[in-house]
């Protein structure tokens, strides 16, 4: 029998904690043959609902799940960890300034960042979902210098599952015969979807994207909007934010990274740039890649045109000021 690996949970009270732990404690996240232990962890007024969400476990009776620590000790939580899901973090209330939801944020992962540093377990994954999702990574890379850069990431896989489903329903074709769409940039309204070398499995093969849709100006426009304001519109429809897509696509993004992608096939994952496509190095940037071995690598030699060229760098700016706003809140 596989030891178990041990998975933190932050914020794991709230909405997306709520859809997430089960989906790990099934095996969504690792696998079926994977037994996992459960590390949650919350702030004290969350304490409460926190054990509650623990006795549910409990009640479960999850076969794979062999142990949970609730608590709101973020050492406690941290120790021993295998894989972090950092979903808590501080929300931006109506009229807030941007600068003062970032200063917040900026603390947070900054302590949970010297917490996993000193006592999670050698090669610690780690994928930041909660916002500003890529800067808040970006802050725990920089107070966890131990970590290696290769290890944090963050969560654009939502979007990427987000444009597979609206391609899969424009087309009427399943969304698991839909592949390689890439998210480029921030998990913001400024991130890029790009569907130039996404294709569709055909009885006749793999054909293009454009080809099928054969309307630029829809993937151009609508498509591109639909998808950086899926979020909002979620909002509208629920009156909550997404929570069982961004858990859904959290397991997504760790199985993929652990077990690797399929021959053929890429994902987008926000991660450390390295200057690849002239994106300046020193951002977590969403790109798309491959995984194998538990690591990740950037598919290179794509393509890009003026079209796209722009979108890439209007993100990278974003995400160039984010950094700046960040850092500021350092002083
Ligand atoms: P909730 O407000 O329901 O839950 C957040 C939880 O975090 C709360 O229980 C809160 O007490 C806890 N928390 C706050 N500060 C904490 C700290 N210092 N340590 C530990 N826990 C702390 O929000 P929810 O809807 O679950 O969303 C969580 C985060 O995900 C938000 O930041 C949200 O913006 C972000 N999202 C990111 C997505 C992505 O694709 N990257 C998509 C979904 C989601 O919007």
């Amino acid at each position: 029998a596989k030891e178990p690996v041990r998975v933190l949970v932050t914020g794991a009270a709230g909405q997306i904690g709520y859809a997430l732990v089960p989906m790990i404690a099934r095996g969504v996240m690792l696998g079926p043959d994977q037994p996992v232990i459960l590390h949650m962890l919350d702030i004290p007024p969350a304490a409460e609902a926190l054990n509650g969400v623990k006795m549910e476990l409990v009640d479960a009776a999850f076969p794979l799940l062999k142990g949970v620590i609730a608590t709101t000790d973020v050492v406690e939580a941290c120790t021993g960890v295998n894989i972090a899901i950092m979903v808590g973090g501080f929300p931006r209330k109506e009229g807030m300034e941007r600068k003062d939801v970032m200063s917040k944020n900026v603390s947070i992962y900054k302590s949970q960042a010297s917490a996993l540093e000193k006592h999670a377990a050698a090669n610690c994954k780690v994928l930041v979902v909660a916002n500003p999702a890529n800067t808040n990574a970006l802050i725990l890379k920089e107070f966890a210098p131990s970590i290696p850069e290769k290890n944090i990431t963050c969560l654009t896989r939502l979007d990427h599952n987000r444009a597979l489903g609206q391609i899969s329903e424009r087309l009427n074709v399943q969304v698991s015969d839909v592949k390689n769409v890439i998210i480029w940039g921030n998990h913001s309204s400024t991130q890029y979807p790009d569907v130039n070398h996404a294709t569709v499995k055909t009885p006749a093969g793999e054909k293009p994207v454009r080809e099928l849709v054969a309307d630029d100006e829809w993937l151009n426009g609508e498509f591109i909007t639909t998808v950086q304001q899926r979020g909002a519109a979620i909002i509208k429809a629920r009156k909550f934010s997404s929570a069982l897509s961004a858990a859904s696509s959290a397991c997504d993004h760790i199985r993929d990274w652990v077990l690797g992608t399929p021959e053929g096939t890429w994902v987008s994952m926000g991660v450390y740039s390295d200057g690849s496509y002239n994106v300046p190095a020193g951002l977590i940037y969403s790109f798309p890649v491959t995984c194998k071995n538990g690591e990740w690598s950037i598919v290179q030699g794509l393509p890009i045109d003026e079209f796209s060229r722009k979108k890439l760098d209007l993100t990278a700016q974003e995400l160039t000021e984010e950094k700046a706003l960040a850092y500021s809140c350092l002083s």
